[in-house]
Order: structure tokens, then C-alpha cells, then sequence
């Protein structure tokens, strides 16, 4: 499969500042400058980026409780969402979401979301609207091993066959939810046939290697652009740090987190085909890295420096207003 080098060098470029953001994140708020309840995506980055490469602006996410990543993924700026993590008037939702409530309708980012399997009955409802439309927009849901067995999941998915819209569903396995391992949490082997008993087809991926994963989000997107109806992905790949920053993790076998970050790496996967095919040269990949480096250390200062919401503002946005 050709991949364009500009899409390479972005993809790249995508999944290290998402790997830095999230390193960022965890070391401020171990020292206690971030408020709220968080959750990290590091690791699983090239699951976000490989589906995210194929879509536009006016194509939609929803996201998860672990969003951040899928954010980035999908073009929100990276400053207004750490000014939106201090909880910044400034931030991305006026710092009224949050970690796990960013979101960006102008890059179709309709949200992260605490309900677990929360996010795939919404993106039925946004591929309704395309297909309404009569547009070929399509609607992702980014969802966890932990949905899987969720009532939410299963009728999305089922309403999403039975309209034939475009709605992708990525369930990412990371083989934990919050602390429980798949193979205790899922009564059967073989969840891609499972899954694929709804009537869609379902392709895997390994979710450390971004180009697993973009070839297998082709697919199902591409499937659900020609208007042939839902499609899913399978994305498998641990993460890195706890559940939730704080999460000491005494559930993990030995080695594992050393083993996950030493062999499943998407960041050293994809340098390490660089070097094999030659389509990228260390120097470039070595360039991205400093000015991500700028962009994190730029967001952080801005974030700290940004106004917190005043008191009267304290009730605006929260509710519609309909009018009388
Ligand atoms: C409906 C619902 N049930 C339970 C929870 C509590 N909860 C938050 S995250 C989580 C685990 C989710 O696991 P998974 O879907 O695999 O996502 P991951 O955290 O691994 O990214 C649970 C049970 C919740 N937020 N929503
Ligand atoms: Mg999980």
C-alpha cells in the first residue's frame, strides 16, 4: 500500500504529539497543576491517527473517557486543549469540559464521552444525518474493549445495519477495562465474528503499527463512503499508563508495561519502516520531534498563564437556551 509522503510526515508528526501531550499531561498532574479526573491515551496512538487520516473536518468522531488522542487524531488544537485540561476560560469548551469532555463540532469532533459505549449510539445518529443528507460523510465511533458487551454497543451497531448508514465502529482493545482483563470480561473467543453477526464486516489491526491500522480504516471507511453500510475496526494494542493517572496498576503482570513499551511502540515501528523503505529519513522524523517538543512546552505555558472563568460565566453554555 503508497501511502503519500505528506501524509506519512503528518501521521508521524500526529502521533508524537499525542504521545507528548500525554507524557505532559501526566507529569503536571502528578504536581498537581491539572484539576479533574483523567485518563491517558499513550500508547494506543496509532489507532486514533491510522482511522483519522482518512477523515475531514466534515467527517465526525465521537470519542471516549481516554479522548485525547482522538482529538489531536482529528485536528483540535493543541493549545486550546491544554488550556481546556487547566480548566481555562480560554480552553477548547471555555474549560467547561475538561478531559474528558472536549469537543470541536468545526472538526467534527461531536465529543469525548464518560459513558463507556456512550459514544457508538451517537455516531449512528450522525451517519443518519449524512445519509439523510445524501452527502458521503461518515461517523466514528472510537470505543473500548469494555463496550463491547454494552447494551449501547450492541443496538448502534444493530440500528446501524438495519439503516444502512455509514457509521465505523473502532473498538480499541487494550485488553483492560479499568482493571478487568478481556479474557475475563468476554464470554467468547472470537469477537470479530462475533461482532461481524451484526452484518458488517470487521477488519483487525495490530494498534502498534500505524500502517495495520490506516490500511484496515480504509477499508471500513471506504466501504462505508460507497454507501455499502456500517463497518468496524479492531484495533489491539495496550496502553501504557493506568486507567486513570493514579492507577497503580497491580493488576498487570510481570514485565508487561516494560514489555508493551520496549515491542509495541508505534512511534519505533514507524521510524523503524522509515529506515527500511527510505520514504522518510531520520532527520525529518528528528525535526518533527523538536517542534512537537515546542508546540507542548508553547501550550503548557500558555495554559498556565490563561484566565480561569469568572463567576458569570460560570452558567453560560451550560444550558440551551430555546428561547420563550
Ligand atoms: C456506562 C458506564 N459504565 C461504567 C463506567 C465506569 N467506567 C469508566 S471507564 C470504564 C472502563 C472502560 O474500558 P474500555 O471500554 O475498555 O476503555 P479503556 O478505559 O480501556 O480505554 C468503566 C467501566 C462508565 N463510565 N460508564
Ligand atoms: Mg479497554
Amino acid at each position: 500500500m503508497s501511502i503519500p509522503k505528506e501524509t506519512l510526515l503528518r501521521a508521524y508528526r500526529q502521533m508524537k504529539t499525542i504521545r507528548e501531550f500525554e507524557e505532559r499531561a501526566h507529569a503536571e498532574i502528578m504536581n498537581g497543576q491539572i484539576p479533574g479526573f483523567t485518563h491517558l491515551y499513550t500508547g494506543q496512538e496509532a489507532n486514533a491517527v491510522g482511522v483519522c487520516e482518512h477523515l475531514t473536518d466534515a467527517d465526525a468522531i465521537v470519542s471516549t473517557h481516554r479522548g485525547h488522542g482522538h482529538c489531536i487524531a482529528k485536528g483540535a488544537d493543541v493549545v486550546g486543549m491544554m488550556k481546556e485540561l487547566w480548566g481555562s476560560a480560554e480552553g477548547l469548551c471555555k474549560g467547561k469540559g475538561g478531559s474528558m469532555h472536549v469537543a470541536d463540532f468545526d472538526r467534527g469532533i461531536l465529543g469525548a464521552n464518560g459513558i463507556v459505549a456512550g459514544g457508538p449510539p451517537i455516531s449512528v445518529g450522525a451517519a443518519l444525518a449524512a445519509k439523510i443528507r445524501g452527502n458521503t460523510q461518515v461517523a466514528v465511533s472510537f470505543s473500548g474493549d469494555g463496550s463491547v458487551n454494552q447494551g449501547t454497543c450492541f443496538e448502534a451497531m444493530n440500528m446501524a445495519v438495519v439503516l444502512q448508514v455509514p457509521a465505523i465502529f473502532v473498538i480499541e482493545n487494550n485488553y483492560y477495562s479499568e482493571h478487568t482483563n478481556i479474557r475475563y470480561a468476554v464470554g467468547c473467543d472470537d469477537l470479530k465474528a462475533r461482532t461481524e453477526a451484526f452484518g458488517f464486516p470487521v477488519f483487525v489491526a495490530d494498534g502498534a503499527d500505524f500502517f495495520a491500522v490506516y490500511e484496515a480504516a480504509g477499508k471500513a471507511i471506504a466501504h462505508a463512503r460507497a454507501g455499502k453500510g456500517p463497518a468496524g475496526v479492531f484495533a489491539e494494542q495496550g496502553r501504557y499508563h493506568g486507567h486513570f493517572v493514579g492507577d497503580p496498576q497491580y493488576y498487570r503482570g510481570e514485565g508487561e508495561l516494560e514489555d508493551l513499551r520496549e515491542n509495541h511502540d508505534c512511534l519505533k515501528n514507524f521510524r523503524a519502516r522509515m529506515a527500511q523503505t527510505g520514504e522518510v529519513s531520520d532527520a525529518e522524523l528528528d525535526a518533527i520531534d523538536g517542534e512537537v517538543m515546542s508546540l507542548i512546552e508553547r501550550a503548557v505555558t500558555e495554559a498556565r498563564a490563561a484566565p480561569r472563568p469568572s463567576a458569570d460565566q460560570v452558567e453560560q453554555d451550560v444550558y440551551i437556551n430555546y428561547g420563550t
